[in-house]
């Protein structure tokens, strides 16, 4: 069914850091309107789709996205409303071709996005479908991704002295997903308890996970096999996987790797992790290395990868055309998946596709400044690309994903879990 768009409106509202996003709105002609949130990273990959901020620094620190939303209501606007709009890539095609960048600079990944969003859930209300079934391509079989909760933050997403960003637990054992939110979240209560009893504060960073002053990542893997066995689960693939995301490129600089007081090689990186998935039940490692370290890319993949799940992200960001290089000189195998970092539902659809085809693994992915929207759960739900990442099991930007979910499970039983 084709769209005809009445009405496209985007404002400045905040972020769950407090800094300004776009809220898109877009109504049809029947009078009925869907909304977009559009989502923010900290930890940017270098190639990743422009997003355009305001550079005021009379407004937010410069941050502001006033331009941004003049994009979508002036020329964005104009290009859509009115037209007979075939299918999300006649939306999206328009949208890429009338910036005219390689980076959608000019108008705006962050514009460019949250139009896209807002067109899939038009696309959806018309065809009187849930969002996830629109977006499910032909010939796969939607199921609940096994979530990805991030339980200690570090890195440039919390102020403690903790190099790795990103400490997930992935409950890969659950039945269903329901049992596996419940795991999530009574593994983290263990924590919380674990943490306090040491004595470590139990502030929380960015995502929701707890940002303890603690140096050494694997003295965080040893708290977190201890909280998983507390709240009575296994530690393992059975159970409750550990998946982490150290975002490497943040403690690279001058060709070496800064952990915890140490100046290491790719190679001692690389022996590191081997040590870790030695003796933890780490499962997946996402952003392992630099984003231009390719050469150490190849040789952890080499290494790592017949046991070990590496997940390109800011190496990777979600490109089709660079995800196809990974492949080729096998990189890594597995993509993170952001829709902002590429800038349209279609592009991202089509990294998913290829992702797919090559039997790579994915998981999809929030960012670390959210708003409620909960996109990504129908997305991962839909493609049924087996994980999904969206933060800890506390804050209301990140729970509503895994709400959504839920809602997704309790109306319709699907298959769970990892491919
Ligand atoms: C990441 C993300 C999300 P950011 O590195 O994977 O967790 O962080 O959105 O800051 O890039
Ligand atoms: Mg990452």
């Amino acid at each position: 069914m084709t769209l005809m768009i009445a009405g496209l409106k985007a404002v400045e509202v905040l972020d769950s850091r407090g800094r300004p996003t776009l809220a898109v709105s877009l109504r049809l002609r029947d009078g009925r309107t869907v909304r977009a949130g559009v989502p923010s990273g900290a930890s940017t990959g270098s190639r990743e789709a422009v997003e355009l901020r305001d550079g005021d620094p009379q407004r937010y620190g410069g941050k502001g996205v006033l331009t941004a939303a003049a994009h979508v209501n002036g020329e964005i606007a104009e290009l859509l409303v009115g037209r007979q709009l075939a299918d999300l890539t006649a939306v999206d095609l328009a949208m890429i071709k009338a910036d005219g960048t390689a980076t959608k600079a000019r108008l705006g990944a962050n514009a460019i996005v949250g139009v896209s969003m807002a067109a899939a859930r038009a696309f959806a209300l018309l065809a009187d479908v849930p969002l996830w079934r629109f977006l499910s391509p032909a010939g796969t079989t939607p199921r609940l991704p096994a979530p990805h909760f991030n339980v200690v933050n570090g890195g440039v997403h919390a102020p403690n002295r903790l190099d790795f960003q990103e400490f997930m637990i992935a409950p890969l054992g659950a039945p269903t997903l329901a049992e596996a939110v419940r795991a999530g979240a009574e593994v983290y209560a263990a924590l919380r308890r674990r943490l306090a009893d040491k004595g470590f504060a139990t502030g929380l960073g960015d995502e929701g996970g707890f940002a303890p002053e603690i140096e050494a990542p694997e003295d965080v893997l040893l708290t977190l096999v201890d909280a998983i066995t507390d709240a009575g689960y296994s530690p393992g693939r059975d159970g409750i996987a550990i998946a982490l995301d150290p975002a490497a490129s943040e403690f690279y600089h001058d060709g070496r790797y800064h952990v915890a007081g140490e100046s290491l090689s790719s190679d001692d990186m690389i022996a590191r992790y081997e040590a870790m998935v030695d003796r933890f039940p780490v499962w997946s490692i996402e952003d392992g290395l630099a984003e231009d370290d390719w050469d150490g890319w190849i040789r952890l993949t080499e290494r790592l990868g017949p046991r070990t799940q590496l997940v390109g992200d800011d190496l990777l960001v979600t490109n089709p055309a660079i995800v196809a290089e990974g492949i080729a000189r096998r990189a890594a195998n597995a993509a993170l998946i952001k829709l902002n970092q590429v800038g349209t539902v279609t592009e991202t659809l089509e990294t998913m596709r290829l992702c797919r085809d090559t039997g790579w693994a994915q998981m999809v992915s929030h960012r670390s400044g959210e708003t409620e929207d909960t996109f990504i759960a129908d997305l991962a739900t839909g493609t049924g690309c087996g994980q999904l990442k969206t933060g800890a099991p506390a804050r209301g930007e990140r729970v509503a994903k895994y709400n959504r979910l839920i809602e997704i499970e309790a109306a319709k039983h699907l298959p769970y879990g990892v491919l």
